[in-house]
């Protein structure tokens, strides 16, 4: 039997469908006995591992790993594994393994990294792993080579989902439990439309794992499988978790207008250039097929700045964009990317004042104030930083308290960044986010927006941000919602 294990990454209240490890079932499904652990769901997933070991023989141990919690959970499971089960291969897929692979196979208990899509490369490797055979012909894989160790054979071109058999969701045992109210409904499911982006932005996690390629999956196919998932478990929203959802506009429209029927509310992300092109009347079928909030990283109000991002976009068109999509009813959550190491000071500043013209043109847009926190990049990281940081190289150095604050966003301690502009930043997150609290928190009671509206009122108009200590106590007090930690 091979397990495929998702180990806990979110709280109950956020958990998904596990898109990762069920796109790899989807090409074991029918041809291989597989089963799935998913640790959001089990609490125990180390106990039915052993269980599972006790009643059947275990081919493989094949677990996704995204980099933050869910690695931090990979490894004591993948380690009393390996300590109780000492033959069985261990395969490690997903954004931490695709980023970082050296650090994977420096884990003893890590045999196999899949670095990118990996739905054939398990079932290449299962072939090898039974011939006996080297798996120096697996695209995409990293592995020990007792000559040579790691081995990175090369990367794998990315094929489009249309050519992978739907996901099994039924395998996830209960899938109720994975249809979660959101902001968008009542019963929220997750799909992906695409997988990867062409684009490459220096700052961006994703270049490195699709190398600038993204390829979609047919219009017609996006609807029937979310048509199924009405049919079969009443679904009646949608979050897309494409890295760039909106393609030329003749595929959005098609994908609009096959949507609309379904009637869904659903969020996705998408690039503010291409949205732009789009017609006032692809809009308006964008919006009466069910989107409610697109996600658009803005990442910078300064043009020179987005151009070393080469993130190809300016900061007009972000205006432009703030101000057209208030007309179609959509509310636009914009990310931004703070604190350019060549000079955090002015970015922050810069950035903040752009943020507030954005407010005042489209006061409902949601924003996101992330600090730039790199990932290896093929073209070189944003901010010419190479070498001025050393990675961790194994899972244990990432699980450490100084590069889990890193990889989560939270205390990064970055070489260029001063706590003093650290520190701006969060309070200005804290003040604009008190000031309009996000709409995706459907826990948020009423007295308790309007308690943060008007503690925060003042310090907004006035643009004084430091010491937020009310703020911070009554965020606590609420615990509202922060999509910047869920990475959405
Ligand atoms: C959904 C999501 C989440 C969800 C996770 C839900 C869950 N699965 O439990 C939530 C909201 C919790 C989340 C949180 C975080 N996330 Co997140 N997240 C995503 C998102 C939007 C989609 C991932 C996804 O499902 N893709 C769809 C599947 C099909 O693709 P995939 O995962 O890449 O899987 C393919 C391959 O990787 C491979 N593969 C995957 N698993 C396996 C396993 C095996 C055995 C094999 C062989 C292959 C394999 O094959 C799959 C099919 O080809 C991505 C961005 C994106 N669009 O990809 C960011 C992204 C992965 N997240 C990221 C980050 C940083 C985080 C956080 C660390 C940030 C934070 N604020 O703390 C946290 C913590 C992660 C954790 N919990 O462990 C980064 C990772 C890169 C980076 N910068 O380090 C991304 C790329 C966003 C970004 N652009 O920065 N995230």
């Amino acid at each position: 039997m091979i397990v495929l294990l998702h180990p806990r990454a979110v709280k109950p209240k956020n958990r998904r469908f596990p898109l990762s490890i069920l796109s790899i079932a989807a090409v074991l499904e029918g041809r291989e006995h597989y089963t799935i652990i998913d640790g959001n769901l089990d609490s125990h997933p180390a106990q039915t591992l052993e269980r599972l070991a006790s009643e059947h023989p275990i081919e493989l141990l094949a677990v996704s790993v995204m980099p933050g919690p869910q690695m931090v959970s990979a490894i004591p499971l993948c380690k009393d594994f390996r300590r109780n089960h000492p033959g069985v291969p261990i395969v490690w897929g997903g954004y931490f393994p695709s980023l970082y692979a050296t650090a994977a196979l420096n884990a003893p208990y890590v045999d196999f990294a899949v670095r990118g899509p990996g739905e054939d490369a398990i079932v290449e490797l299962l072939a090898a792993l039974r011939e006996k055979k080297s798996p120096r012909h697996i695209l995409g894989l990293s592995w020990k080579d007792p000559f040579q160790f790691p081995v990175h054979n090369p990367d794998r071109p990315l094929r489009s989902p249309n050519d992978f058999p739907e996901l099994p969701y039924h395998r996830l045992g209960s899938v109720e439990k994975y249809l979660l109210p959101t902001f968008l409904g009542r019963r929220t499911a997750v799909h992906n439309a695409s997988l990867g982006c062409p684009f490459r932005c220096r700052f961006c996690g994703v270049v490195p794992v699709f190398n600038g390629r993204q390829k979609a999956e047919a219009p017609r196919r996006t609807a029937g499988v979310l048509a199924g998932l009405q049919r079969r478990y009443a679904i009646d929203a949608v979050q897309f978790y494409d890295n760039n959802f909106f393609l030329g506009e003749s595929h959005t429209r098609e994908l609009a207008d096959r949507l609309r029927p379904l009637n869904l509310k659903w969020w996705a992300e998408g690039r503010i250039d291409t949205f732009l092109r789009y017609s006032n009347s692809t809009l308006q079928a964008i919006r009466e097929s069910g989107a409610a909030m697109i996600f658009f990283g803005a990442e910078s109000g300064s043009n020179p700045v987005l151009a070393q991002m080469n993130k190809r976009i300016t900061a007009e068109q972000t205006l432009e964009l703030a101000a057209r999509i208030r007309e179609y009813g959509i509310i636009p959550e914009f990310s931004f990317v703070l604190g350019n190491p060549e000079n955090p000071d002015r970015d922050t500043r810069d950035t903040i004042a752009f943020i507030r013209k954005i407010k005042k043109l489209n006061p409902a847009a949601e924003i996101i104030v992330q600090h730039y926190i790199p990932t290896p990049h093929p073209d070189g990281m944003f901010g010419n930083i190479d070498g001025q940081l050393a990675f961790p190289s194994t899972p244990e150095e990432w699980a450490t308290g100084r590069w889990y604050n890193f990889t989560i966003r939270q205390d990064p301690r970055l070489p260029w960044l001063p706590r003093r502009i650290k520190r701006r930043i969060d309070n200005f997150e804290l003040v604009i986010n008190s000031r309009w609290p996000t709409a995706q928190d459907i826990y948020l009671p009423a007295w308790g927006r309007a308690l943060l509206q008007s503690l925060s009122s003042w310090r907004y108009a006035l643009g004084i941000y430091h010491f937020p200590w009310e703020l911070s106590c009554a965020q606590k007090l609420i615990s509202l919602r922060k999509p910047r930690w869920e990475s959405l």
